[in-house]
């Protein structure tokens, strides 16, 4: 259940961002904790300072560099968001409908399948997202982001999984006293899948 241990192409860019923003936090966190040693050990600098390096302090540092930091992320997350939305046919299209305290996953064939959802590996899949109750959220960690399942729409989400496994899922969104158990699994084979995976996911 674990964000950056990806097992798939979306949530991969989104532990790609991950790891830049930590790296980036870290920076910036050594910075200030810098500055806080500076003023911690050479008391009175700041006094000396005239109001050309005060600017500098307060214009440069303290709006300037915050703002650049904000629009390259804000620009890096959109930029990856974009990426993660579904561009060109998906292999299939999987309609998912949440309810209390459960989730039905029913496929091209007309087959469904409760609690477990099947998918073929190394292939794009479409979630097709519904509620019949209360909004719930769709989230499998280790293939992609959050999708919120809200009554009376349908929310898209693009899934791929590179390698067979078994995925864990839950909800996101609390959605009653039975939140904690609204979970499901992933099963995700290399193709063809065989008929006694079927009959088990069944
Ligand atoms: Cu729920």
């Amino acid at each position: 259940m674990s964000t950056i241990d990806p097992a798939g192409p979306s949530a991969s860019r989104v532990a790609y961002l991950w790891w830049w923003m930590l790296g980036g936090s870290i920076l910036l966190a050594a910075l200030v904790l810098l500055l806080l040693l500076v003023a911690l050990f050479r008391r009175g600098v700041a006094d000396r300072e005239t109001g050309g390096h005060k600017r500098v302090w307060i214009v440069g540092l303290g709006l300037a560099m915050p703002i650049a930091v904000l629009m390259v992320l804000l620009g890096f997350a959109l930029w990856i968001g974009e990426r993660n939305l579904p561009t060109g046919p998906p292999a299939q299209t999987i309609e998912v409908t949440a309810y209390n305290y459960g989730w039905e996953f029913c496929y091209e064939d007309g087959t469904c399948s409760q609690n477990v959802l099947r998918l073929p590996t190394q292939r794009p899949v479409d979630l097709d997202i519904r509620s019949t109750d209360v909004i719930h959220s769709l989230w499998i960690p280790r293939l992609a982001g959050k999708m919120d399942a809200i009554p009376g729409q349908v929310n898209r989400l693009r899934i791929e999984a590179n390698a067979p496994g078994i995925y864990e899922a839950v909800c996101a969104e609390y959605c009653g006293i039975g939140h904690a158990g609204h979970r499901f699994v992933v099963e995700a084979y290399d193709d063809p899948v065989p008929d006694s995976m079927m009959e088990l996911a069944r």
